[in-house]
């Protein structure tokens, strides 16, 4: 099993201390952006994965390239662009919702929001056996909209799983229904990730069971709705249902990429054929590792990392019930 996904990947400054940006004097640098921090997860767990984006010709390309390469995943057909710039992004974490973090994007007229359907390689994706997409690249440019439609409609022809996030980012939308009538073609992906706050988008006013089930009958075989602290809830084309609490962790620093990590971990579970349940339980203990440090793919866990933070989890449990 292999994957291919198409996005942007940014450079991430995460200040040292929560609270307004106004105030930190000290950042971390990190690279991440949803679909390169999913392609990292699978690839920490044994996957290969390629991925079709653009940087800028500048130090902070140059890191993203290096960092993913590191990761494993293969970055041929990352373009350098000369002349737009890599997108940036800054976080503000725990303010003014403790637990939260927001985001303020410095991406417009970035490198990768240049892409279009001339950067989707057939062949490239012929190499793969499943290609990842999410919400967020439709949503960069008109051209990048474009370059999604076209990968998508190559991999299904190629008989490619597809597999989609909604991650709605109404910060690069601006309108909610713009978001909703551009996405709705992508919504027959195989596998359909997505959660509360976004399916409210897509199907105004539907109680979240029936909004899966919405999307079970667009054709999606599964439907897997995030619910954060809650955990998550998946929906068979079988009528089946799983639903699974999401583990507590001591210390949440950043919650940014916990879904993507949990996507990875789920993908990762479900390809190596251990069921839906067991693919949630998974997916829940990578986004809860994830949380507990600053960046999307430091803490990403590899299979003993998953083995050794459930095995604690259930100790505590125990000792919990005793
Ligand atoms: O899922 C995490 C991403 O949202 C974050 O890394 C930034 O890719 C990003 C985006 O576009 O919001």
């Amino acid at each position: 099993m292999s994957f291919v996904s198409l996005g942007e990947v940014m450079v991430q400054f995460n200040p040292l201390s929560t609270g307004p940006l106004r105030y930190p004097k000290l950042f971390e640098v990190h690279v991440a952006g949803s679909e390169a921090n999913m392609l990292v997860g699978l690839a920490k767990l044994g996957y290969s994965a390629g991925f079709i984006s653009r940087v800028g010709n500048d130090e902070l390309g140059l890191m993203v390239i290096k960092t993913l390469r590191g990761e494993g995943v293969d970055v041929s057909r990352v373009k350098v662009d000369p002349e737009a710039p890599t997108g940036i992004y800054i976080v503000q974490r725990h303010f003014p919702v403790p637990g939260q973090s927001t985001v303020l994007y410095y991406r417009h007229g970035s490198a990768a929001s240049k892409m279009g359907p001339e950067d989707v390689d057939e062949d490239y994706l012929r190499e793969f056996s499943a290609i990842i997409l999410t919400g967020i690249t439709p949503a960069l440019s008109e051209s990048c909209y474009r370059a999604v439609q076209k990968a998508y409609r190559v991999a299904k022809g190629h008989g490619l799983d597809t597999i989609f996030d909604t991650n709605i980012r109404i910060k690069l939308w601006k309108r909610a229904e713009l978001a909703r009538e551009k996405l709705r073609e992508f919504l027959g992906a195989k596998i359909v990730f997505t959660n509360r706050e976004d399916l409210a988008i897509i199907f105004p006013e539907t109680p979240l069971e029936e909004a899966a089930h919405k999307l079970i009958d667009t054709g999606a075989e599964l439907v897997v709705v995030k619910l954060g602290r809650e955990g998550a809830i998946a929906f068979t084309k079988n009528n089946e249902t799983y639903k699974l609490q999401a583990y507590a962790v001591p210390l949440v620093e950043d919650v940014i990429g916990a879904g993507d990590a949990f996507n990875a971990a789920f993908l990762a579970a479900l390809y190596r054929g251990l069921g839906v349940e067991k693919a949630l339980k998974y997916g829940v203990a990578a986004g809860a590792l994830v949380v507990t440090v600053r960046g999307d793919i430091e803490a990403q866990p590899t299979w003993s990392d998953l083995e050794t933070f459930m095995e604690y989890v259930e100790k505590k449990e125990q000792a919990h019930v005793r």
